[in-house]
């Protein structure tokens, strides 16, 4: 089991992190907002006694980006850890100043999170309480949710289903409107609306689409805190992208992982509100201060929190 003082640590990363780009929201620069969401993630997490490994950062060691997979953070004295992060999801909305965006951060035993590469990623997302493998991947979007519409005793035009809004999720789109069942679309920030499936009062009982791979494994360590199921595949589309995932040691790049091949063991997911959201609202300044609307869950205690912090600034 993770030791549960990271808990607090981790958290602060993710509220210093959402402070500092929330300082540019809706001043029209993603690339600005992203970049002080990085420093600053990776120079709280510097302070932290372990020897941390980042798995899911922002791009690889020859681009040169901080927190790039593989590099090493935190002061070499205490765990040896995994560390996923995506320090602003929502880089869009932030510069526009929309909801929902997070920075987010999930924490492993070393070897325990999957390294997955920058690419898209096919994902489907449930909440708990449904029989394992109730929905798949390989199952029509017909199957799965006349399978949920079943278990659930209700009619499949009563459920909801998230996805991102792209082209590329026409046909889905097509199938789920000739089932009359609802769509709530999101206009970016796939890990919540993973996360949304989990949480009753978000009203979305599935989770489908293709978005980020970093994002669907940091949605996969959150899901796993609350009893969920997700499943993903890589969905790679040229030989750069196909050269990333080799580079991480990924040979089947066709593989269905389940949720256990995503996050093994006990894991630590923390995510701070950027802009104000449904589940979490931005960061708020007062004085010397800021309040931190903060996400966070510890797999093997069983923790699930959303709740406001008060930091000096
Ligand atoms: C995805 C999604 C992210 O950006 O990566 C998306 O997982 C990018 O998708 O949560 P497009 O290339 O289609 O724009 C986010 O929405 C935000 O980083």
């Amino acid at each position: 089991m993770l030791d549960h003082k990271l808990l607090e640590q981790f958290t602060k990363v993710a509220a210093q992190a959402a402070y500092s780009s929330s300082l540019l929201k809706g001043k029209g620069d993603k690339i600005a907002a992203d970049q002080a969401a990085v420093d600053s993630m990776r120079s709280y997490l510097n302070k932290i006694d372990m020897n941390g490994k980042i798995v899911i950062g922002e791009g690889e060691m020859d681009e040169a980006p901080m927190l790039f997979i593989g590099e090493k953070l935190g002061t070499g004295n205490g765990e040896p850890l995994d560390i996923a992060v995506d320090p602003l999801d929502g880089t869009t909305l932030t510069a526009k100043n929309l909801p929902d965006a997070i920075s987010v951060i999930a924490v492993a035993e070393k070897g325990n999170l999957l390294q997955a590469p920058d690419t898209y990623m096919e994902k489907i997302a449930i909440g708990p309480d449904y029989p394992e493998n109730i929905i798949d991947l390989d199952n029509s979007i017909e199957t799965n949710l006349n399978n949920m519409a079943e278990f659930k005793s209700i009619k499949p035009s009563d459920l909801t289903v998230c996805l991102l809004e792209r082209d590329r999720h026409k046909k889905i789109v097509e199938s789920i409107t000739k089932m009359s069942a609802k769509i709530k679309f999101i206009s970016d920030g796939d890990v919540l609306g993973a996360i949304y499936t989990c949480i009753k009062d978000f009203n979305v009982d599935l989770y489908v689409g293709i978005g980020g791979a970093p994002e669907g494994v940091l949605a996969a360590a959150a899901i796993k805190c609350f009893g969920g199921q997700f499943q993903g595949r890589l969905s790679i589309t040229d030989n750069e992208e196909k050269l990333r995932a080799t580079k991480l040691g990924i040979t089947d790049l066709k593989k269905k992982y389940y949720l256990n091949d995503i996050v093994r063991g006990d894991v630590i997911f923390c995510a701070g509100g950027v802009t104000d959201g449904e589940l979490l609202k931005g960061i708020r300044i007062e004085k010397n201060n800021f309040l931190a609307d903060l996400l966070v869950l510890h797999s093997d205690k069983k923790i699930i929190k959303v709740y406001t912090e008060k930091f000096e600034i």
